[in-house]
């Protein structure tokens, strides 16, 4: 694979006020996932035979143990991050939306309404201790709600994520200091609800 890049916003630094500030989205996104990236490129880097028959970085998370040792925990962490942050920005917007499509009527379905939804998952993210992720997956059991410590992706584990909310204090902390359960409030507010419909539909195709 080539190198990763760093993707850039689909939106201005500025677009989730105020639900998630400028100043943490510029600083998550230009340091800590530039971050992530270098660290994945320079892991990838020591070993240019692995690399060169790699199909992806989604693909390398998908199975771990066909990593090589010398890099595997790069590659989860640095990996990780990379991806699920490249992932976390696409599923946010500026604009307000709503709950649509096949993906609302499967939650709907699945967990009791979207209000029931929104609590489960709220409390999940509140839940995770340090740091980590709750994510909204499609597995074989169809839609579930999961959090991973660290970086560790979904993908990792056979899940199809659909929608990420990042519970790390760089995510939310120059904002909220301490109260997650603020930052996970506001974030309802930016979810691209419209993106989180595409991921169902490409799950489900699988
Ligand atoms: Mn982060």
């Amino acid at each position: 694979m080539e190198e990763y890049r760093l993707p850039k916003l689909p939106y201005e630094y500025g677009a989730l006020e105020p639900y998630i500030d400028e100043a943490t989205m510029r600083l998550h996104h230009s340091k800590h996932h530039q971050a992530y990236v270098d660290k994945f490129n320079a892991a990838l880097a020591s070993v240019p035979e692995f690399r060169a028959k790699v199909k992806s970085a989604e693909k390398l998370l998908e199975d771990l143990n066909a990593v090589p040792e010398s890099i595997r925990a790069a590659v989860r962490n640095h990996g990780g991050g990379a991806v699920n942050h490249s992932f976390f920005w696409s599923v946010l917007s500026g604009e307000r939306q709503s709950p649509q499509g096949e993906v609302s009527q499967e939650i709907g379905r699945k967990f009791g309404g979207i209000e029931k939804f929104k609590e489960a998952f709220s409390a999940s993210a509140a839940g995770v201790f340090g740091s980590g992720w709750c994510w909204l997956v499609a597995g074989a059991g169809g839609l579930e709600i999961m959090t991973t410590p660290n970086q560790d992706s979904p993908l990792s584990f056979g899940k199809k994520p659909l929608l990420a909310l990042d519970v790390w204090e760089h995510a939310y902390y120059l904002k909220y200091q301490n109260r997650r359960t603020d930052y996970i409030a506001a974030w309802w507010n930016v979810v691209n609800w419209e993106q989180v419909e595409k991921n169902f539909r490409l799950a489900m195709k699988r």
